[in-house]
């Protein structure tokens, strides 16, 4: 049930008890989230005039240079989600190893765990592109009372009770999922508020957009070239249209509301592929499966890959249901 301009706030009241968790937690947290897109949207929106752009002179764990805004935007969420004293555990695209949270839940009763890629696309800042935050929520598996461990983050995608992303674009958006549709939110910057602007978002089944880096074109294995080239082919709708931003929840924010697929295949020099499993892939897979869309690596279902480590890295195809089907047919064509 939802109606538009309902805010943030009054939608999660609204649907809490929709969840079958209902003891208002995951509402607070899902707060807490809006809290920290909101701080990193006031500093991403004034990049060019501070001197936060740039980069911090690291490098994270995936040995990317770490841009300063990513490592502002991991310090935001980690401290939000720490001080609302909701969950057990984060684990963040910026740190190397999960962080046990218990700074005041010295008894660790808190039941969720969250993990974060804090600010995607984040080579874009500089070039004043869009970019985003994709967050990924999990109930702990071990027991509660006890530190959380590995096994609590290496969870299937399936088990997740809430996953979703901020795109910080020409406007901010905040889209998610609680496992009951998707819904879109709206910030209203001179209020501070999110509207609801975009109840019960869906995939076409079809669509004429496909999203890829081209420029990898030589190295894709061979039942991806074959769907580009069904894609480039002059037939019904197509050839489709190229689009592709360089940042995953821009690219597929656009597919969802106007049909499109999304690739990041394997390649010689990304053999797993680019993309993250646990706080990049599982997530847009949960929103993409909510909005009748699909997700996989060309073969398997992506929220049916048993993790194997935090950082792990999968091939990627997402977005309409039928053109990650026709996609897979190519794959499995060239088996
Ligand atoms: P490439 C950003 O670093 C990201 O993880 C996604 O947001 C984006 O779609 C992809 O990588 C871009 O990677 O290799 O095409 O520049």
């Amino acid at each position: 049930m939802s109606n538009k301009n309902q805010t943030l706030g009054e939608f999660i009241i609204e649907n809490q008890s929709s969840f079958k968790y209902s003891s208002g937690e995951l509402s607070r947290l899902i707060n807490s989230i809006r809290l920290a897109a909101k701080v990193v949207n006031h500093e991403v929106n004034k990049a060019g005039l501070v001197d936060i752009i740039g980069n911090a002179g690291d490098t994270n764990i995936q040995g990317e240079d770490q841009q300063k805004l990513d490592v502002y935007a991991n310090e935001k969420f980690i401290q939000t989600l720490t001080k609302r004293n909701i969950v057990c555990g984060i684990a963040s695209e910026e740190e190397d190893s999960f962080i046990s949270i218990n700074s005041q839940d010295e008894n660790h009763q808190n039941k969720y765990i969250v993990l974060i890629d804090p600010l995607d696309g984040s080579s874009n800042i500089d070039v004043n592109v869009s970019v985003g935050t994709i967050f990924s929520i999990y109930r702990r598996v071990t027991p509660v009372g006890t530190p959380v461990k590995l096994e609590d983050f290496l969870q299937k995608g399936r088990e997740q009770v809430a996953a979703g992303y901020v795109v910080y674009g020409t406007s901010t958006m905040l889209v998610y999922t609680t496992g009951h549709g998707v819904n879109g939110f709206t910030l209203n910057p001179a209020i501070g508020s999110f509207y609801l602007s975009h109840p019960d978002m869906k995939f076409p089944a079809d669509g004429t957009i496909y999203s890829v880096n081209e420029g990898n074109y030589l190295d894709f294995p061979l039942g991806i070239k074959n769907f580009i080239k069904y894609c480039q082919q002059e037939e019904g709708d197509r050839p489709y249209t190229s689009r592709y931003i360089g940042s995953l929840v821009s690219d597929f924010h656009r597919n969802m509301i106007k049909g499109g697929i999304y690739m990041y295949p394997k390649g010689s020099r990304n053999p797993n592929g680019k993309l993250r499993l646990l706080y990049e892939c599982n997530p847009m897979a949960f929103l993409a499966e909510q909005a009748n869309g699909k997700a996989s690596d060309g073969f398997t279902r992506i929220m049916d890959i048993e993790p194997t480590e935090l950082h792990q890295r999968v091939p990627f195809i997402c977005g309409s249901k039928n053109m990650v089907e026709k996609a897979e047919e190519f794959m499995e064509a060239a088996k």
